[in-house]
């Protein structure tokens, strides 16, 4: 093979990049030219392209090769597995499509297949997947999803549009003109801003708080760890319990009120129920006054520096920013808002550099100055049977069919599965509880999989199709909150037997007789040059230029120009909210929602409250489960995407994730640093290796995602993956989100030996022919 060096466009979540190869091999991943701040995610590529972890060739579980959809579904995980030809294994996926849905209906097979899959979107497999099974005659979907599924179902009740947590916020110059003081509820982890759904060209949120401090704009993080003040940024950080900012938002707009100082016209003119709220305040509805001191003794923040906070944000042009985890949470509609509730209060909502946002560093691009037109997108059909779940319900819905269940305003009943496809995700990374998950996976007749890799999904499959990396392929990708738009030029052959899930999918619904309907007649190419020629139809047509298509994919990228004014959000409705309404049923900022009173939810009421979840520092269960525990999001990987790729493996401390503790807590256990620990509730066990963290707020205690799931049975978890103790509830009867970070847990040190950890270690896959 040429041992030529050979250079291609190419783009992930984490970032635009050129992949340099070598005898066909990727020897390199160079971050773009034009990213200030590339991710260190890019080096884990080259060996997790070329990993012995890759799946080489179709593989079926033993147990199901030979019992087919009878076999015994708890054998995933401990099954080998049994190389097969992919004739052989497209044939028994086929079979199964058409027996489920001859006999049990298409509502029968589960395709949500929630993940990230990959940043090319084309080629993005969940949506391949939705594609695939619409033609095909249906399948049960997934609603929302767990980054800020919480948000998505409650502001539209609030302000008409879930927009702000995508992005669409008041822009960085806008912030950087104006803002006096910034209030970062979850504060601003760079972590998080090198990543961002469809990749980016650029990560700018470095260069824009360098740009805000040297605006002189003041920076108050509340957060349970000091970890959340982002580098350069002589922020005040203000500790506070996970999960209680609601109560700390509801006192700040109190000490407004009881001072007369809350912006009584913005509140009367562009919100509707504040009269509603105002009584809950004042304690007329239960009570309790929600003072500054009523919240300290729930957020354990003094009530001098409330109250204070409070009426230096009136003074000044202030921003409210809330990180998303904020509502993955238990009750986690109540901080979301709440904080609008609070922006409403303080009157600078559409003031340029005031009001709210959310996310900000969330992800990459959050205010990022960019013109609102249209990205690259893939469509994925009409799903005929119209049957969908919550997307965190998943294991409710496998371990009770026919369950109801309540979920914005409507009922549900949870649809029987037969048969799981999941292709793009992990939801043994992503599901809350997973001994639980476990449990409700054992039940399905059959499971499918595409995979990279041998991930814990692919290893608890029955049947494994081995899916091509993005270097594998042509696509096109891109965010809107970046301005670039990147062909994607295909760098390798396909690793192995690879294919790509289009691919797959074409040769399956050729079997089903529905290939032209999925394909529509396009081959990938053709497919590229209609997702960008849609998207410059649209950009055109709102006015813009656009290249033809063959100068976008010589050239690598095309940028869309910044726009000629910053963004505020809700500019047009403050100025005049008779001629520019909000979506929502009164056309203004609903602090009181008749339509959210007319449900009756107890655990969501008609504004924003205080209510207790399930698990926190203050309920009577952290008699027992000292500790709560936080899943922030992992620095080295997305999720556990490439768990086994330098950059995630470097942050590993022995093999095992680090658990951060503070001081006083390791003290206490006599945990020193680097001890190997238990942590452990009702719920299941994990090990870790302690990390003490000064930072951090006692009685607080993280361990970030995305360690492969190492289990052999419910007793123990062995890599740190903390989805065997988070609980598996919904946020409300509203939204039904993700409640991931509201677990209590205990820490010990562990005394006896340390087990391996082979979710990392390259499965021993039994060979063709020598088993069934
Ligand atoms: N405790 C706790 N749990 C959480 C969270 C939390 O904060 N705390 N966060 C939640 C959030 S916000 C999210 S978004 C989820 C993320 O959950 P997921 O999106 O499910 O996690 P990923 O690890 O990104 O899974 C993507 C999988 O797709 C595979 N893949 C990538 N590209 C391709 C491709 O082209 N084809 C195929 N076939 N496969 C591909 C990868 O190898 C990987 O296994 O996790 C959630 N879970
Ligand atoms: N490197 C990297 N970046 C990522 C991802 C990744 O996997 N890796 N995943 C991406 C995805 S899919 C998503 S959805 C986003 C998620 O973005 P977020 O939800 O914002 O991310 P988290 O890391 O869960 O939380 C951010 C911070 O919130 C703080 N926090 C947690 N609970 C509370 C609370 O109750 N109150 C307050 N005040 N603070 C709290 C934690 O200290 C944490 O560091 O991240 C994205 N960015
Ligand atoms: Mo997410």
């Amino acid at each position: 093979m040429s041992k030529q060096i050979r250079r291609f466009p190419s783009l992930s979540h984490w970032g635009a990049f050129t992949a340099v190869t070598q005898g066909g091999r990727l020897i390199d991943c160079e971050p773009f030219a034009h990213d200030s701040a590339p991710s260190d995610i890019l080096r884990s590529m080259p060996a997790m392209v070329h990993s012995p972890l890759r799946v080489d060739r179709p593989a079926i579980r033993k147990g199901w090769l030979r019992d087919r959809h009878l076999s015994d579904g708890s054998e995933r995980g401990h099954d080998d597995y049994v190389e097969v030809s992919w004739d052989e294994a497209l044939a028994a996926v086929h079979s199964e499509l058409q027996r489920v849905r001859a006999a049990h209906g298409s509502e029968a097979i589960f395709g949500g297949s929630y993940g990230w899959s990959s940043a090319g979107r084309l080629h993005h497999a969940r949506t391949q997947t939705h594609r695939f099974l619409n033609a095909g005659g249906g399948f049960t979907n997934q609603a929302g999803n767990y980054s800020w599924g919480t948000a998505q179902f409650l502001l539209p009740h609030v302000i008409g549009t879930y927009t702000p947590v995508t992005g669409r916020v008041t822009d960085w110059n806008s912030v950087t003109g104006h803002t006096r003081l910034l209030i970062a509820f979850g504060g601003m982890p760079l972590r998080n801003t090198q990543i961002t759904s469809g990749g980016a060209g650029d990560h700018p949120l470095r260069g824009q708080l360098e740009r805000a401090v040297a605006a002189g704009i003041e920076f108050v993080v509340i957060s349970p760890t000091r970890g959340d003040v982002p580098p350069g940024v002589q922020a005040r950080w203000i500790p506070i319990r996970p999960n209680t900012d609601a109560a700390l938002m509801l006192a700040m707009i109190q000490t407004l009120v009881a001072d007369g100082i809350h912006d009584e016209e913005f509140l009367q003119v562009h919100c509707i129920g504040f009269p509603a709220l105002r009584d809950y305040l004042e304690g007329k509805t239960d009570g309790i006054p929600k003072t500054p001191e009523w919240a300290q003794t729930i957020c354990d923040v003094p009530a001098e520096t409330i109250r204070a906070l409070a009426r230096q944000a009136r003074n000044v042009r202030t921003m409210i920013t809330c990180a998303w985890s904020l509502q993955r949470a238990h009750r986690g509609e109540q901080p979301y808002w709440a904080s609008i509730a609070l922006a409403a209060a303080l009157g600078h909502i559409g003031l340029p550099g005031g009001g709210f946002a959310f996310g900000h560093a969330s992800m990459n691009g959050a205010g990022n100055p960019r013109m609102e037109i249209a990205g690259p997108a893939m469509e994925s059909g009409r799903n005929p049977t119209g049957s969908v779940i919550p997307v965190a319900r998943v294991t409710d819905m496998l371990l009770h069919p026919g369950q109801h269940y309540e979920f914005n305003g409507r009922e549900g009943a949870y649809p029987d599965i037969k048969m799981v496809y999941w292709a793009g995700g992990n939801p043994f990374h992503h599901q809350q509880d997973l001994n639980r998950f476990s449990r409700a996976w054992s039940r399905p007749q059959t499971i499918v999989a595409h995979e990279i890799w041998w991930t814990p999904m692919a290893r608890r499959s029955d049947i494994v199709l081995p899916a091509t990396t993005t270097l594998e392929r042509n696509d096109i990708g891109g965010s809107t909150r970046d301005r670039h738009v990147f062909a994607m030029h295909q760098a390798l052959a396909p690793i192995g037997s690879s294919r790509n899930d289009f691919d797959i999918y074409r040769e399956l619904a050729a079997l089903g007789g529905y290939e032209q309907s999925f394909t529509e007649g396009r081959g990938e190419m053709e497919w590229i040059r209609h997702i960008f020629e849609s998207m410059a139809r649209a950009w055109r047509g709102s006015g813009h230029t656009a290249p033809d298509f063959d100068a976008f994919w010589n050239r690598g990228f095309v940028e869309i120009p910044e726009p000629e004014r910053p963004f505020v959000l809700f500019e047009e409705f403050r100025r005049d909210p008779e001629a520019n309404p909000l979506r929502t049923p009164s056309g203004r900022i609903e602090l009181y929602s008749e339509k959210i009173a007319g449900f009756g939810y107890a655990d969501c009421p008609p504004h924003p409250t205080w209510l207790t979840p399930e698990e926190w520092l203050g309920s009577p269960k952290a008699a027992r489960w000292p500790l709560h525990l936080l899943t922030p999001q992992p620095a080295g990987k997305l999720h556990s995407q490439m768990d086994g790729g330098q950059a995630s493996v470097d942050l590993k401390i022995n093999g095992r994730e680090a658990l951060r503790i503070s001081p006083p807590d390791a003290k206490a256990r006599r945990i020193g640093q680097h001890d190997l620990v238990k942590v452990y509730n009702d719920r299941g066990a994990c090990l870790a290796t302690a990390l003490i963290d000064a930072d951090l707020k006692p009685g607080v205690v993280a361990l970030p995602t995305g360690a492969w799931f190492d289990s052999v049975d419910e007793s123990l978890e062995l890599h740190g993956n903390p989805n065997v103790l988070t609980i598996d509830v919904g946020t409300s009867r509203l939204t039904q989100g993700s409640s991931a970070q509201s677990a209590l847990v205990e820490v010990v040190r562990w005394e006896e030996a340390a087990p391996l950890v082979q979710a990392l270690e390259v499965p021993a896959i039994v060979r063709s022919g020598s088993a069934a």
